[in-house]
């Protein structure tokens, strides 16, 4: 079974698709730890966590949830919950220290072995390339802002290729390009930390760059490789019914999706993003001949990520408060280019990321790519939410509210397939607590409980309500 293999019933009111895939996602550096082991070399977030104030406690992800020394286990409870795929990211320097040169044996050989564990669980492997963690050397050679590293990413990629490719045929190149480019180059909320509004949108077009080459490297060395990138599209929602604030909407849904949409599915850049960064950077010299054919290639599927919409308004002086970022306090704005737009918080309840719960934004987001590009497969790469999860005296994690979030997301998923989107794959967000970046340990995201001080792990209820899903390929009935 891949990612893309069609669905062969369509969903009735309460069921799935035959074959539709039921997945959990981490990432590397959240999840893996043994960060100084086997040969693996600093990645610009084991550097920006030993950036004082940078990291929520000066967390870092050293052990993490020390998923590199409890693999086996992992995946036994993977399989417990009858996941039937995994998506999971590759540490870059832990495949090839350094960023350049030869692969590391021994970080290839740990992805063989839980490429291997997943196989002989029957649950299929879903590789995500780059999940945010550049070897320190290629920052330091100036980072995505630097043309160089798409093509060391196309490197990286293909020894990881030749040496997985045989038993993995889903892959995608890259995870949330828009966090990489805009939260870690302009922002500086994540790593690298810089706040350089040019570098953001030179980030933007290596990283589309690097995922371009990295499909043909994937159409090289894998047989049968479904290829695919995972886009944190949002549901952007003007605030107010005028034209200023539908303006607005309009020019972040072009700095937030339509920047990498437009290239990947189309083979340019939408005119009015040019237009709102043309006093930033000239795109004439950064685009070169090629650029665009190489970053089109066709793509297999697209992978979606959504936890929240997105509330603008024109900055007039008269918009209702101003929402806290979501991703921790910055003096910078990931938003280059619209600096005369507010960014409001979206009515719903909240999770422990201050983010309104409102799964209509996930269908809007699936309907929307269905209908302005076409005939391209989706999975829901991520979905999830953090909650103020504890251990109770009887051992029981009753996360409620996570079961409320992902029922509601699930049968927006639903009604959209009903309404003839094309999903193949929901992946909850994620598998186990882990470190969620610039809050550190602060915020649980997982369905499998971990004590961090033990690294022992507790099914919650979630998880238990989701294998329930699983079994039934199906939402069960609210009691
Ligand atoms: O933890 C992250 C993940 O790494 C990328 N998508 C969003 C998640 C929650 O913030």
């Amino acid at each position: 079974m891949t990612v893309t293999q069609p669905v062969t019933s369509a969903a009735t009111d309460a069921s799935f698709p035959t074959g539709f895939l039921w997945g959990s996602a981490t990432a590397a550096y959240q999840v893996e730890g043994a960060w100084n082991e086997d040969g693996r070399t600093p990645s610009i977030w084991d550097t920006f966590a030993r950036t004082e104030g940078a990291v929520r406690n000066a967390d870092t992800g050293d052990i993490a949830a020390d998923h590199y020394h409890r693999v086996t286990e992992d995946v036994a409870l993977m399989a417990d919950l009858g996941l039937t795929a995994y998506r999971f990211s590759l540490a870059w320097p832990r495949v090839q220290p350094g960023g350049g040169g030869a692969a590391n044996p021994a970080g290839l050989a740990f992805y063989d072995r839980l490429v291997d564990e997943l196989l002989g669980k029957g649950i299929t492997p879903v590789i995500t390339a780059y999940h945010w963690d550049l070897p320190q050397e290629l920052e330091d050679a100036g980072g995505w802002a630097n043309r160089d590293t798409a093509y060391r990413f196309a490197d990286y990629l293909t020894l990881a290729a030749k040496r997985l490719g045989d038993r993995v045929s889903t892959w995608t190149t890259l995870n949330e390009p828009w966090c990489s480019a805009f939260l870690g180059y302009a922002s500086g909320v994540h790593a690298p930390g810089r706040r350089e509004p040019a570098s953001a949108l030179m980030a933007v077009h290596h990283l589309l760059l690097g995922h371009g080459l990295g499909v043909g490297v994937l159409r090289e060395h894998v047989p049968n490789a479904q290829t695919s990138i995972v886009l944190n599209l949002q549901s952007i929602r003007p605030s107010r019914p005028t034209p200023a604030d539908d303006a607005a909407a309009t020019k972040v849904d072009g700095l937030a999706n339509r920047i990498f949409l437009d290239p990947i599915l189309r083979g340019h850049y939408p005119e009015d993003v040019l237009a709102n960064t043309a006093h930033l950077l000239d795109w004439s010299a950064l685009v070169h001949d090629g650029d665009l054919a190489e970053i089109s290639r066709p793509i297999d599927a697209l992978g979606v990520n959504y936890y929240t919409p997105t509330l603008v308004a024109a900055r007039d002086g008269n918009s209702p408060a101003v929402r806290q970022d979501g991703h921790g306090a910055t003096s910078a704005s990931p938003w280059v280019g619209a600096d005369d737009v507010d960014f409001l918080q979206p009515p719903g309840e909240l999770t422990m990321m201050q983010w309104a719960v409102d799964a209509t934004g996930l269908y809007d987001v699936l309907a929307r790519i269905s209908r302005e590009y076409p005939d391209l497969p989706l999975m829901v790469a991520e979905n999830g939410a953090a909650y103020d999860d504890y251990l109770d005296p009887t051992g029981r994690i009753r996360d409620t509210e996570r079961i409320d979030y992902l029922r509601s997301h699930l049968t927006e998923v639903r009604r959209a397939i009903t309404d003839g989107v094309d999903v193949r794959g929901y992946f909850v967000w994620s598998l186990l607590d882990n470190f969620e970046w610039s809050y550190g340990y602060s915020r649980r995201f997982g369905i499998v409980f971990v004590d961090f001080a033990t690294q022992r792990r507790w099914r919650k209820d979630s998880a238990t309500w989701f294998s329930q899903v699983i079994a039934t390929n199906a939402l069960p009935e609210q009691k």
